[in-house]
């Protein structure tokens, strides 16, 4: 490296935080006894994580209970599926975080990423730059270093993050280790070097020599294991393979960008920025469980996950705008099982009268919003197997935003149902057919926290819908249903009315999605009737208009 260059790239400090042995560290907050033993936490036969006591008998993460047990006959188990206290305490570290910096990015729920280069600045004004003493493990070498001004920084880096660790460990009692660098995907990778309680720190002239101690191209951060299959076709295993690899190569293989930035993390360049992480995207839970066969049986268990859920919900303060569900079948004959979500949006209403706990027939009304879903994902009139079912809450609002702007929260929310609603006529986000048809919904479908793009035409009408709202003397006490009609000029489809047969209370506070469907199933019924000379057909028993006929 030329030692006078000054180079941009070496401009930033991101320190990354990785908190010791996690859920083991929350284990023993709550149960100080299980410090000095070797502790694991379980997850149905999986021992995740355990102490640094358990890992000197060689316990390692993710590893299979009878070979832990093996190992360390008198290891401590402690359960560890309901995740909710390990989310907690996570958000309480990153918010201790963002005392210092708007810049902190979540990863996982023990990960965190910091821009510190402002701070690092403000803290150079203030010191005598001779007496700096860098805190924490080197890596790599300290000679001919570069004069770009970077070495200067990444050690007043290694005070912020030892300071930073600190704070966490005074506050919440726990021990997390760092790494120091001028990227994101180096200080990432020091982070680990030295374990438990320890910090590294790395100059940007090691970078190379880092990367290549790396034993293949899956142990870098941000090649994941599709990445590394596809680089294998190409015989890229090795770091030094992928450096090698002619671009045009990898051009074949991946959109240019993607083949640029996978160059580059070769060369340990990555420029990616700290975003910042708010509260979380979405909220949710699942339960994989025993073969599940019977319809009784998932509203049962979509039940008991929905109160829990709604705790979390309840907890986090904010207001949901979507619910979505997750079921994993198990098909018998081919041994496989198929994971699909579908989602609906939900009346917002449901949350704001709620107080500590939601309200019973609110519950009883998203119950049956899921039951619609699951009907959707598995046909029930032939045997089904379900191995899995998750819920989750998305596309939060906050509460103050609804009292501050109801205008522009009714606006939104039909923006967004109607968007919805249309599209889920015309194709079924969730069969692989269609999501391979549609980007949005392929995304949303591996990604539980990105949200569907609406199609642009789609989106134009309702803006155009939107905007004749908008005109309107008195915004606020246009309701749902006045919009609905407007659309109604556009589309007569949407045409969509209570059927006499159904409760017209319970109806109006349906998601259009569902009323929709209510709606063409009861024309459906009426012209099957007449069809039938008259004679009144009695509704199928799986009928979704079942649940809402008067009683
Ligand atoms: P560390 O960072 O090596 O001291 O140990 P941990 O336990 O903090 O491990 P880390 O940072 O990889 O993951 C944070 C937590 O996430 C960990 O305490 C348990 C959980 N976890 C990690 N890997 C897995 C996994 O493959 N499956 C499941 N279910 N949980 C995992
Ligand atoms: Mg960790």
């Amino acid at each position: 490296m030329n030692p006078t260059a000054c180079n941009d790239e070496h401009q930033r400090i991101i320190i990354h935080i990785d908190l010791d042995c996690f859920y083991a560290q929350v284990e023993i907050l709550k149960n100080p006894e299980l410090k000095n033993i070797p502790m694991g936490i379980q997850q149905k036969n999986i021992v995740v994580t355990s102490n640094y006591k358990a890992r000197e008998f060689g316990i390692r993460k993710c590893m299979l209970l009878n070979e832990a047990m093996q190992l360390c006959p008198h290891l401590v188990l402690v359960n560890g599926e309901d995740l909710s206290d390990y989310r907690s305490i996570s958000y309480k570290v990153t918010s201790l975080l963002q005392k210092y910096s708007e810049y902190v990015e979540r990863l996982g729920l023990d990960e965190n990423f910091i821009d510190a280069t402002k701070l690092v600045e403000e803290k150079l004004k203030n010191i005598n730059k001779e007496q700096i003493q860098s805190i924490g493990n080197i890596f790599g070498s300290t000679e001919n270093l570069c004069q770009c001004g970077c070495e200067i920084k990444v050690k007043v880096g290694t005070l912020i993050a030892a300071e930073m660790r600190k704070l966490i460990y005074e506050q919440l009692g726990l021990t997390s280790c760092a790494g120091i660098a001028h990227n994101k995907l180096l200080s990432k990778i020091i982070c680990s070097k030295h374990k438990p309680n320890q910090q590294t720190f790395i100059y940007p002239d090691s970078a190379l020599e880092l990367m290549l101690s790396l034993s293949s191209v899956e142990s870098v951060p941000g090649v994941g294991r599709v990445t590394s299959e596809i680089l294998k076709q190409v015989n890229v295993k090795s770091i030094e393979e992928l450096q090698n690899v002619e671009i045009s190569k990898l051009n074949k293989l991946f959109d240019p960008e993607k083949a640029k930035f996978l160059k580059n993390l070769s060369y340990g360049v990555d420029n990616t920025l700290v975003k910042r992480s708010g509260k979380p995207l979405s909220i949710g839970l699942e339960d994989s469980c025993k073969l599940i066969s019977a319809e009784k049986e998932v509203k049962e268990k979509l039940t008991e996950l929905l109160k829990r859920l709604m705790l979390l919900v309840d907890k986090d303060g904010r207001i949901p705008k979507t619910i979505k569900l997750t079921v994993r079948t198990f098909d018998k004959m081919t041994k496989t099982s198929r994971r699909q979500t579908k989602q609906s949006n939900i009346n917002s209403q449901f949350f704001t009268s709620s107080g500590p706990l939601i309200k019973l027939h609110n519950l009883e009304k998203i119950l049956l919003i899921l039951m619609n879903l699951f009907r959707k994902l598995v046909t029930i009139h032939r045997p089904f197997h379900i191995t899995l079912l998750g819920l989750s809450f998305t596309k939060f609002i906050e509460r103050m935003d609804i009292r501050h702007s109801i205008a522009s929260f009714i606006k939104n929310d039909i923006e967004v149902q109607s968007i919805t609603s249309i599209e889920n006529l015309n194709y079924d986000d969730s069969s692989p057919e269609s999501a391979a048809q549609s980007p949005s919904s392929c995304r949303e479908s591996s990604d539980p926290e990105s949200e569907p793009t609406p199609k642009r035409t789609k989106l134009n009408i309702f803006k155009r819908n939107l905007m004749e709202y908008d005109t309107c003397d008195s915004p606020s006490k246009l309701r749902v249903q006045d919009l609905q009609l407007s659309s109604e000029k556009h589309d007569n489809n949407l045409n969509i009315k209570c059927p006499p047969n159904a409760d017209k209370s319970v109806f109006e506070e349906l998601p259009l999605e569902v009323q929709q469907e209510l709606w063409f199933e009861f024309k459906r019924t009426r012209m099957d009737s007449t069809a039938f000379g008259n004679r009144q057909k009695k509704l199928k028993s799986n009928s979704l208009l079942n649940y809402f006929v008067k009683q």
